[in-house]
């Protein structure tokens, strides 16, 4: 009876880790917390083997990558204007996101795989336009005070 006890909570142990989410994130023209031409989520913790899919609710979006701003060896997206688009996160650190049409504006998300800041500086570093590059060093420095860094 002992034996069996054991076995269940090893069984339990080993079905503990999250198991992978899809992430749901809408690009909207306004937020319902006010924001113009903004991701629903511009801060999104995420894990490894977590999808985050960036929804065209609102017309004139789309979301892509940045070179230099994913971690080495996560594979960047480019979803067209007006398509859904599906980003797999298969490697801890900082990706982000920008939807082109409204860079400059601010239209950017940041997502943070498995807590890991390593690159964070490489995204900083990475020039994204407008008041989009300012808005990632904000999310980033959120991050890294969310995450005790
Ligand atoms: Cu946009």
């Amino acid at each position: 009876m002992k034996k069996l006890a054991v076995s269940a909570a090893a069984l339990l142990a080993f079905a503990a880790p999250a198991a992978a989410e899809v992430i749901e994130v809408e690009m909207l023209n306004r937020t319902e917390d006010g924001r113009n031409m903004a991701f629903s989520q511009e801060l999104i913790m995420a894990d490894v083997g977590d999808v985050i899919r960036f929804v065209p609710t609102d017309r004139g979006h789309n979301a892509q990558t940045v070179e230099g701003a994913i971690p080495d060896g996560q594979e960047g997206i480019k979803g067209r204007i007006n398509e859904a688009v599906e980003y797999e996160v298969t490697e801890p650190g900082v990706s982000a996101i920008i939807c082109l049409p409204h860079v400059t504006l601010g239209m950017v998300a940041v997502v943070v795989a498995d807590g890991d800041l390593s690159n964070a500086d490489a995204v900083r570093d990475a020039q994204i336009r407008g008041r989009s590059g300012q808005k990632v060093d904000e999310l980033l420095s959120q991050a890294e005070a969310d995450l005790g860094s």
